[in-house]
């Protein structure tokens, strides 16, 4: 099938650009300095700003990790797919299907490498041991911490990245906090895991990898990441490269090593800071290469943040090297219970050190205002595109496929892709009309949708008993229909749901449209043109 569709493309014989998508884990719009983050430092991904294009109004599908990264790899929304709520489990089986264009297939066929190293967190197929109960779904299809003893190790693991069309992975199932704790090469896991290790994290009390260590993660990617790129510019092959580099960090628990105390934000903010040194690392490699001027690097994030360092965890953290967490930090800060819109987060409370990991958007990770959609999106590619140029176009993330087949000149076929719109021509010029006018998105814990259009916000309600991750327990309208003028209160403080009924019912209209019809018969919506 991907064969047959390959052979009708040709290879673009120009200067085709190497692509480095870097997809940070739950990091937020404010968590940069190029964003307007004062409590952290981030100067290597501010230069990519300051050298190339920061977009403000980048999006994400969903508001959680496996949804989002579906949507980004495949350019279909994930409410699409049969995961509607929620994240992948542990050992869940793939969610892309065999017959499905990603990104990675995509650039395949046009002549890339193409590596994927980091968190995959979409599913795979693994084997059941001999001790595995009778059916295979009370292992795959479930949340139980012991399902780890019922898996064979040793074992290929199918249907992964490679066969959704990276040449090479490294890396993870799921979160770092997520078991199994295993590096995975291509099909195998490197080791099967055998040692107890410290529980720092309500996920991690089962056994790990003897080559696992939860505090290294995201530097044991970046390693890779680099290897990836020498590996790559030292062989005599002259294709470009394509590398997906979803990082581990910022994603809980944040457990800083050689940045640890740096920032003024807590261990999550050191964990922000060990970011930007992974992004330095890959872009002082492309430059020691020679390829970094032609190379389109783009950073950017898989969902919104959480609020800071959660209390509820925090005393399973202050142990071995952390046990000296509490100072300095912790004595200046009390505990945040509500956020600046006197919302409720969580009962336990957040440590927030003043500062704003949303920027001046309500809701975190997981939720459905604009902090848990809006996300730090940079584009770096001094061959085509302005230096220091800030772009407010509204893009999706699910737009990257059809951007990047627009970048090697690939002609997509009806059926890839089916909610990718191509915005290069929004980066190559900021003053170009957007490539799309609306969105639909989901909820990530809810799976309620939301749909933007124009300026424009509408929410679903979450269905009774959907919210298990919210971060207002005790906010408003989690359970009520929702439209805000996102133009006059980017907050989404005033819900004008009542007052509007016009308004809301062109939205359900759009919402409706969009779940009928794929991204080919769009094309002359009034919404779309
Ligand atoms: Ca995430």
């Amino acid at each position: 099938m991907l064969a047959s569709l390959f052979s009708c493309r040709q290879e673009t014989p120009s200067k085709r650009p190497n692509i480095v998508l870097i997809v940070a884990d739950d990091l937020g719009w404010g968590d940069l300095s190029s964003y307007g983050a004062t409590k952290v430092s981030t100067p290597s991904i501010d230069a990519l700003a300051k050298e190339g294009m920061r977009f403000t109004n980048a999006y994400v599908s969903s508001s959680l990790c496996s949804p989002s990264r579906y949507s980004i790899l495949t350019g279909d929304y994930s409410w699409r797919s049969r995961l509607k709520h929620g994240v992948v489990k542990y050992y869940e089986r793939p969610l892309i299907d065999a017959d499905q264009t990603t990104i990675a297939s995509l650039l395949k066929g046009q002549g890339y490498k193409t590596a994927c190293v980091g968190k995959w967190h979409l599913g795979l197929d693994w084997t059941l041991n001999d001790k595995a109960p009778a059916d295979p779904d009370s292992v795959f299809d479930s949340w139980d911490k012991n399902n780890y003893q019922y898996i064979d190790f040793s074992a290929p693991v199918k249907n992964g990245p490679i066969e959704r069309g990276f040449d090479y992975f490294f890396g993870t199932a799921g979160s770092n906090n997520m078991q199994p704790y295993v590096y995975i090469e291509n099909d195998r896991v490197l080791m099967a895991p055998s040692e107890p290790q410290q529980a720092y994290d309500h996920y991690v009390n089962v056994p790990k990898a003897p080559n696992w260590d939860i505090r290294t993660v995201n530097q044991v990617f970046t390693e890779r990441a680099v290897e990836v790129i020498d590996n790559h510019f030292q062989s005599d092959n002259d294709a470009p490269l394509f590398l997906y580099f979803p990082t581990s960090a910022i994603h809980r628990p944040c457990l800083p090593t050689f940045t640890k105390g740096k920032s003024k934000a807590g261990l999550r903010g050191d964990i922000v800071e060990e970011l930007d040194w992974t992004v330095d690392q890959v872009v002082q490699a492309l430059k020691k290469h020679g390829a970094f001027d032609n190379t389109l690097l783009i950073f950017t994030s898989d969902n919104g943040p959480r609020p800071g360092d959660p209390l509820i965890w925090l005393n399973t953290y202050a142990n071995g090297e952390y046990e000296d967490f509490h100072q300095p930090y912790f004595d200046d800060y009390s505990p945040e219970y509500i956020d600046p819109k006197g919302n409720a987060i969580w009962s336990n409370g957040w440590l927030t050190y003043g500062h704003r990991s949303a920027g001046q958007y309500r809701g975190f990770k997981s939720d459905s205002w604009d902090g848990a959609f809006r996300v730090p999106f940079i584009v770096h590619w001094p061959d085509r595109v302005d230096r220091g140029v800030t772009n407010e176009t509204p893009i999706c993330l699910v737009d990257l496929l059809a951007t990047f087949a627009d970048v090697t000149g690939d002609d997509l076929q009806e059926h890839e892709g089916r909610d990718s719109y191509s915005f290069m021509s929004n980066i190559l010029d900021h003053t170009a009309p957007p490539a799309r006018k609306s969105m639909v998105l989901v909820g990530g814990a809810s799976g309620a949708f939301v749909a933007i259009s124009e300026g424009w916000k509408y929410i679903e309600a979450a269905p009774p008993g959907r919210w298990p991750e919210t971060y207002y327990p005790n906010g408003p309208d989690r359970m009520q229909y929702q439209l805000y003028n996102l133009k006059e209160d980017p907050a989404e403080e005033k819900n004008l749901f009542e007052q509007m009924p016009e308004k809301v019912e062109e939205m359900v209209l759009l919402v409706e449209q969009v779940k009928g019809r794929g991204r080919m018969e769009a094309v002359g919506m009034t919404n779309y043109e």
